[in-house]
């Protein structure tokens, strides 16, 4: 609660030092330590619900489609099949949401450690939540480390939606984990993981480059821009087996009906291929790594 001041709710954190975001709040909905961080849901007064992990805002009402519907359809729209998906972390149910509308997708596993975060965003983030009351959805509360390593050679794509590389998610931003999802994908497999920011993180963001390009043939960076996000933007890293896959090209491209009938607000192929354009800046720290 000491994040919250004066009725406004300011995101401080060691990976964003020297600025933060703030949100007027209107009400706290819940606050209360899980198993494994601090949970807590605001009511703000412009953007929605907001859902907090440990102080870091991880979705809004307002904005989080951005993020859902871009780390959900790069994957899924760059692979000629989707029919298995897994989806680590997550715990709010949007990209789980996003997921399950793609109708070549017949199966989703969510594998998320704390149970508070899936209660929760279910009572206080309905919106996004809606995503487990699927049919295609089989939900598995516990550790993705441990889970992937009992279900080798499975999915079609993985996609890591985690908090930032801080308390609980450190090891998903390392090589190790990269090669368990490696060995968690089917022939053809593709994987798409919270890649953070190219304006904060572009040293974490080549070190990840550096190892996944040791592990896979095709390897792309992406990102969205999400006004809640520190420096108003979060990335994705794209890895594929195959050395035919281009990232930049949606080879299953959504038209305007597809569009419609899955209610998309962000994603459609046009910002699909711009994701994957880069400021000079990040492109050349990436082409040279
Ligand atoms: N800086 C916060 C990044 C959070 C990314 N994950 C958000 C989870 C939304 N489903």
């Amino acid at each position: 609660m000491d994040r919250i001041k004066e009725g406004w709710f300011t995101e401080l954190g060691s990976l964003w030092p020297g600025q933060a975001m703030s949100l007027q709040v209107e009400e706290v909905l819940y606050d209360k330590k899980s198993k494994f961080q601090d949970v807590m849901v605001f009511k703000s007064k412009t953007y929605g619900n907001v859902l907090v992990l440990d102080g870091v805002i991880q979705c809004t009402e307002r904005d989080e489609f951005a993020y859902q519907e871009m780390i959900a359809n790069l994957p899924l729209c760059s692979h000629p099949c989707p029919k298995k998906v897994l989806i680590i972390g997550g715990g709010d149910g949007g990209v789980l949401r996003e997921v399950v509308k793609n109708p070549l997708v017949e199966s989703v596993v969510l594998c998320e450690i704390d149970e508070d975060v899936i209660n929760v965003s279910k009572k206080f983030l309905p919106g996004m939540a809606k995503g487990f009351f699927s049919p295609k959805l089989t939900l598995h509360v516990g550790d993705g480390f441990e889970f992937m390593k009992q279900n080798q050679d499975a999915f079609d794509v993985i996609i890591t939606d985690s908090s930032d590389p801080v308390g609980p998610a450190e090891s998903l931003f390392k090589e190790s984990y990269f090669q368990l999802m490696n060995a968690a994908l089917r022939k053809g497999g593709i994987l798409c993981s919270q890649g953070e920011c190219q304006w904060l993180h572009l040293e974490l963001i080549k070190e990840m480059w550096t190892f996944c390009k040791t592990l896979f043939p095709v390897v792309d960076y992406a990102y969205s821009t999400i006004p809640t996000y520190p420096s108003g933007q979060i990335g994705f890293m794209l890895c594929g087996k195959d050395p035919e896959t281009n990232f930049k090209e949606p080879v299953k491209a959504l038209g305007k009906e597809d569009i419609e009938n899955m209610k998309l607000k962000y994603y459609n192929p046009e910002i699909h291929k711009a994701a994957f354009v880069l400021p000079e800046f990040a492109r050349k720290v990436l082409s040279d790594a």
